[in-house]
């Protein structure tokens, strides 16, 4: 596969003009029958299917998606990643997935811009400071990279910030993960679906899935719009689509589905080089590699499906903005867009096997699952190659929502819904 992406192969295209360029992936029509179908093509579906075939052998997969590779909250979000999570079990599994960042663009052979650039979390008040230094003392007991810094750390990490936040959200400190950052997110559905195209898995765009073949309490296959496809396994990976999915199959989640919005400024040269988050202010702030200020708000307070997100919820986000940040008063913002997240009552995920035989469901990611994307497909592929949980994605199985082994994930979740 390197040497179609050579340098010799660059100059020869750039030769014909950009002409007679190999697609990156095929767009077969569905085979009859596969040994696992996996639902949604954004990044953790994609991940799903390249784990299964790299580590497991499996690459009679396809991939079934209603719109276009990454169309979802995989090319919607705003690319954080961190694993600076509170408990043993979200710390096990978000490391798992920074790991994996920080060899993927190798691993994929090809670029994921990762860029490790620090991701700082605020305190504006007492409560918050020792929230977050709970979180580091927990982050260190578990092995992740955090620190804790005063205010005047903060001033010198990231020099344009305002401590005192106009009155209203004054600074006092903040947690730090230096090997957090951000990713391009649309390079990562890319990479992934060249990888997997490489390794024989078909991607069918265009082609939504609308019901489930099931016999004797056992999937069997999928009813699609370009019609029914058998399948040994199925995995549900539809993000804020999860509960209507499982109603499809007969089985219910305990997850909520509410847009969740962000929005890009005018490009200006460098000036911010971290992630600055603040759970209180509702907002994320980051710089891309464009020059735009990338900044994201809380959930809206009702559930929908529109893919936008309600105006009054922007416009708190960047009242508090540009009190932290008053140079960016006067930028003028170009674009907003929502995605819908899908929710659990702990604020973690769901990474487990259903009530329906072979029927495997990864969802719930809620706000924050772009930086598990890796991590999330790695320890779902040997949950339905093997058909029971990676060791890692056992605590995120659907039975804790009965047993009550609830991880609380909030106050790291770090973003209001
Ligand atoms: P998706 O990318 O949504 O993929 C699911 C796919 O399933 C979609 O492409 C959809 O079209 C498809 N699908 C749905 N129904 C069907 C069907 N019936 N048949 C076939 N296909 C179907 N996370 C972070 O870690 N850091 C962040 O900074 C961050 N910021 C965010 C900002 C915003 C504004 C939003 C909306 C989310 C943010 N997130 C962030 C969350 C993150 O984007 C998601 O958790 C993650 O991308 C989910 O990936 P996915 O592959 O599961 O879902
Ligand atoms: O989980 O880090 C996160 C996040 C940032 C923005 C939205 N979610």
């Amino acid at each position: 596969m390197k040497a179609r992406y050579s340098i010799v192969s660059l100059v020869r295209n750039a030769l014909q003009h950009h002409e007679n360029w190999q697609k990156a992936w095929r767009s077969p029509e569905p085979k009859d029958s596969y040994d696992v179908v996996i639902i949604g093509g954004g990044g953790h579906g994609l991940a799903t299917a390249y784990y299964l075939a790299k580590e497991h052998g499996i690459t009679n997969t396809a991939i079934i998606e209603r719109g276009w590779l990454g169309g979802g909250n995989t090319g919607r979000n705003t690319t954080i990643v961190r694993s600076n999570y509170l408990w043993d079990e979200s710390a096990g599994l978000y490391e798992h997935a920074l790991k994996l960042w920080e060899g993927l663009s190798q691993d994929l052979n090809y670029n994921v811009m990762f860029s490790q650039r620090g991701v700082m979390n605020l305190a504006h008040n007492q409560h918050d400071l020792r929230e977050l230094q709970r979180r580091v003392h927990a982050n260190h007991l578990n092995g992740v990279d955090s620190e804790f810094l005063n205010a005047q750390q903060v001033k010198e990490f990231c020099p344009i910030i305002d401590l005192r936040g106009n009155g209203r959200y004054p600074v006092l400190g903040a947690s730090l993960q230096r090997r957090g950052g951000t990713a391009r997110h649309d390079a990562v559905a890319w990479g992934y679906a060249r990888g997997c195209d490489a390794m024989g898995v078909d991607i069918i765009q265009e082609c939504p899935v609308n019901g489930f073949m099931i016999e004797n309490g056992k999937v069997v296959g999928v009813d699609t719009a370009k019609g029914k496809i058998k399948a040994g396994k199925v995995g549900i990976v539809v993000a804020g689509h999860s509960s209507v999915m499982a109603d499809l199959a007969g089985f219910r989640l305990p997850v909520e589905s509410r847009p969740l919005q962000a929005l890009v400024s005018e490009p200006i040269k460098p000036v911010i080089d971290c992630v600055v988050m603040s759970n209180a202010v509702h907002a994320y702030i980051s710089q891309s590699d464009k020059g735009e200020l990338v900044i994201g708000a809380g959930t809206d307070a009702y559930n929908g499906y529109g893919q936008r997100g309600s105006l009054h919820v922007a416009e708190e986000t960047l009242a508090a903005i540009c009190e932290l940040f008053p140079m960016f008063r006067r930028m003028r913002m170009l674009r907003n867009w929502g995605g819908i997240v899908d929710t659990c009552p702990d604020a973690s995920p769901i990474i487990s096997k259903t009530p329906v035989e072979n029927l495997f469901i990864n969802c719930g990611w809620g706000t924050g699952g772009f930086k598990a994307t890796p991590g999330s497909g790695h320890v779902f592929a040997h949950t339905i190659a093997q058909g029971e949980p990676h060791p890692l994605a056992a605590p995120f199985r659907l039975d804790r929502f009965v047993t009550g082994f609830l991880i609380d994930e909030h106050g790291a979740a770090a973003v209001a819904h």
